[in-house]
């Protein structure tokens, strides 16, 4: 049975970690039928949390796709991870929801989550309702939570719908001012007693349905003058000013529920139904490079694009996606916008978590899963023939912390390697990197349960071991002040010898500075090195010693050395020689020896030139809440920061500062034990700077130490 675009409801279930979205989904599932026993998180048997590792840990790792019949809808449900170093998942079912679902934990009221997620909503424009979850707690506070989240998302938009009649313990009473009935929950939760509310209660009830009318009146002008007239809206008109009010993000209603006692959540979903928007109450998609938008509309062009991707064993590809335009049918071919392939849509699916039921149709709006694609990736569109069409991108969080991997030994390595590509074809907040420059093959990942997730991966389903080392720092080296040098390089072993000699002057380089006065300047070269920096190669050789058709294995020859500096193997920059004198032999020189004349005087000249290590220098954008912010701050005194500034950021305290990156391994782990999650930090390269003597000192005698081993 497929679903008509009007019928279709769209939901992500967001909040911070533990608020209980997963529970909530469960009872969703078990309310609509779909489901004849709700699972626990704890027992590990969720619809949502089925795979090994999330039934071991206990929390969610991965958006999961479900859907439930509620009346004549299908509501699909997307349960997102709320611990941050998932937040790829929230980017993606947001992607595609049409109705945010903002679950709170009544005990703990706006937590750092909350907020993060918030800033998503607000991006993605997305109509969202708020649940206040847990209010079976002993120590929930339902009216500290609403207060929260009245003055962190608006004052005049937070709109609750409900309140519980008491919390803790003895919760089984909503008072439900939209319908104005009190529902009265069975010990076991799941269908209430609707009841009167009593006369106790009637005057807030009252008074909040009195605002709810207000602010539905408010967007429409019609509503209003019949408000104006009446002195209040019958039930539907009171409905389709909610409606409205809610697809413009005017109005966020609040609910209250407790979701592990099943007491709520049939309430909500038949608001999901009665009131939320369907994806075509939604404004017209946006497309990737045009202005052009595309509107949902069922008889439209096929457009599907593809917001998830797994790899499944036995199965391969997984492709989830969302039908932005037009019908889809099972054995449809579309062709992929990026890269022009025709793709076959063998079977369609509609998702329960881990179980896939099969399709013939979905409908513009709808949510849909299909296997064994050949060559499409998450952000790809697929679209009927002849149809040139991109839905917009999503845009994945940076990486905000990074390791070196290891394999157990050279045979594993190219397992690991495959293993980690995949994690990484499907896992877009995560990037593979095999530096050159660091002589290492980096992870960078959201945090470090993130990465510590991906070696759980790696060695329980991909079998092959895998060690996480610090990353090798990328210094930089340079000199401070100018140095004569020469070198010669001579062998007379057997048949033919080596003989090369150079003399060479070296300096700082910086742009613009004026030739040397004492020599004269032949040839200029100032080449841009693929490392940043550069190197100015002067050629000053007058009346021939050396042969200007050495000057390419010269020049060769500092430049292998710039590549692996003198003082700690790292990359040279900003250097300026002249080459002035030298010495050849008839016979005996070659490119080579003057290759490793060049390479040996530049290296002696180097360490007489003042020579200096560069360290790079990472700025630091911090937000944290005001209790945790002298830690922070005390923390960063020993990590060799400087801290540029400080300012009161809403409800935030924000902090400038630098620091070496050296300094900053793992410094988001330190940040959240530190801060108990209630903090973030961006950071980004912002320069290089020299390294302190003593720190110089010790980072070359490290590297000394290291090659007398090797
Ligand atoms: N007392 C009480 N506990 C709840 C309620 N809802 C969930 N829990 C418990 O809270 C814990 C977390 O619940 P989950 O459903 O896993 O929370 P979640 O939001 O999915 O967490 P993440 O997946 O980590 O983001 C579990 O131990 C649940 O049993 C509730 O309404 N009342
Ligand atoms: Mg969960």
């Amino acid at each position: 049975m497929s679903f008509d675009t009007k019928n279709i409801r769209n939901v992500a279930l967001l909040g911070h970690s533990g608020c209980g979205k997963t529970t909530f989904a469960e009872c969703m599932l078990f309310e609509a039928g779909a489901i004849s026993r709700r699972g626990s998180v704890e027992e590990g048997n969720t619809q949502s949390d089925y795979t090994n590792i999330e039934r071991e840990r206990g929390n969610s790792i991965f958006g999961s796709l479900m859907h439930a019949k509620w009346k004549d809808s299908k509501i699909n449900i997307i349960d997102t991870p709320g611990f941050d170093d998932f937040v790829g998942e929230v980017v993606s079912a947001l992607k595609v929801a049409d109705t945010g679902v903002m679950l709170l934990n009544a005990k703990n009221g706006v937590e750092v989550g909350t907020q993060l997620i918030w800033d998503y909503i607000e991006k993605f424009e997305t109509p969202s309702i708020f649940v206040v979850n847990q209010v079976d707690h002993e120590k929930a506070d339902f009216e500290g939570t609403m207060e929260q989240i009245r003055s962190r998302f608006g004052n005049n938009k937070v709109l609750p719908m409900q309140y519980p009649l008491s919390t803790g313990d003895g919760f089984n009473t909503i008072v439900d001012a939209l319908q104005m009935t009190m529902y009265v929950f069975p010990p076991e939760g799941g269908k209430p007693e609707k009841q009167p509310i009593p006369e106790s209660e009637i005057g807030r009830a009252q008074e909040m349905h009195n605002v709810m009318v207000e602010a539905a009146a408010e967007n429409d002008e019609g509503l209003m003058e019949k408000f104006f007239e009446a002195g209040s809206l019958t039930e539907e008109e009171l409905a389709e000013g909610l409606r409205i009010a809610i697809a413009h993000q005017d109005i966020f209603p609040v609910f209250c529920a407790s979701s592990s006692n099943n007491m709520g959540s049939g309430r909500i979903m038949g608001f999901i139904n009665d009131i939320c928007p369907s994806p075509a109450d939604r404004p017209a998609a946006r497309l990737q490079d045009s202005d052009e938008k595309l509107a949902c509309d069922s008889n439209g062009d096929t457009s599907v694009f593809i917001y998830k991707t797994i790899s499944e064993p036995q199965v391969g590809n997984v492709s989830y996606f969302k039908v932005y335009s037009g019908t889809l049918n099972s054995s449809d071919e579309l062709t992929n916008a990026e890269n022009r392939g025709q793709e076959r849509f063998g079977q369609l699916f509609v998702a329960e978590g881990k179980n896939r039921e099969q399709v013939s149709t979905l409908k513009a709006g709808d949510i849909g899963v299909t296997v064994k694609l050949k060559n499409t990736h998450t952000n790809n569109t697929l679209s009927t023939k002849g149809v040139d069409r991109k839905i917009a991108y999503m845009d994945f969080p940076e990486p905000r912390i990074r390791v070196a991997v290891e394999a157990d030994g050279k045979k594993d390595i190219e397992k690991l390697f495959k293993a980690l590509h995949q994690i990484e074809e499907e896992d877009p907040t995560l990037i593979l990197e095999q530096s050159k420059t660091l002589k290492q093959t980096l992870l960078h990942g959201q945090g470090q349960l993130h990465l510590e997730l991906i070696k759980y991966r790696i060695e329980k389903v991909h079998n092959v071991h895998m060690d996480f080392i610090k990353p090798r720092i990328a210094y930089r080296e340079t000199i401070t002040k100018g140095a004569d040098t020469m070198y010669r390089h001579k062998k007379q072993t057997g048949g033919a010898g080596q003989f090369g000699e150079v003399h060479m002057r070296i300096e700082p380089y910086t742009e613009g500075m004026p030739d040397p006065a004492d020599l004269s300047v032949r040839n200029k070269e100032i080449e841009d090195l693929p490392w940043g920096g550069k190197l100015a190669f002067y050629w000053c050789i007058v009346g021939g010693s050396i042969d200007s058709k050495y000057s390419n294995a010269i020049k060769k020859g500092i430049l292998q050395k710039m590549e692996e500096g003198p003082l700690t193997g790292s990359y040279c920059t900003d250097i300026r020689v002249c080459i002035y004198d030298g010495k050849m032999h008839a016979v005996d020189s070659n490119d080579m020896a003057f290759m490793l004349a060049a390479g040996q005087a530049f290296k002696d000249g180097f360490k007489q030139a003042g020579p200096k290590l560069m360290e790079p220098i990472y700025k630091l954008d911090i937000l944290c809440s005001d209790d945790v912010m002298g830690d922070i701050m005390g923390d960063l005194q020993t990590r060799r920061a400087i801290i540029m500034g400080m300012d009161a950021d809403g409800h935030y305290q924000k902090i400038t500062a630098q620091a070496p990156l050296a300094e900053l391994y793992q410094y988001s782990s330190t940040l959240r034990s530190l801060s108990q999650g209630r903090a973030k930090f961006h950071q980004e390269f912002l320069e290089f700077a020299a390294v302190p003597h003593d720190l110089q000192a010790k980072l070359i005698a490290a590297h000394e130490e290291a090659l007398a081993e090797a």
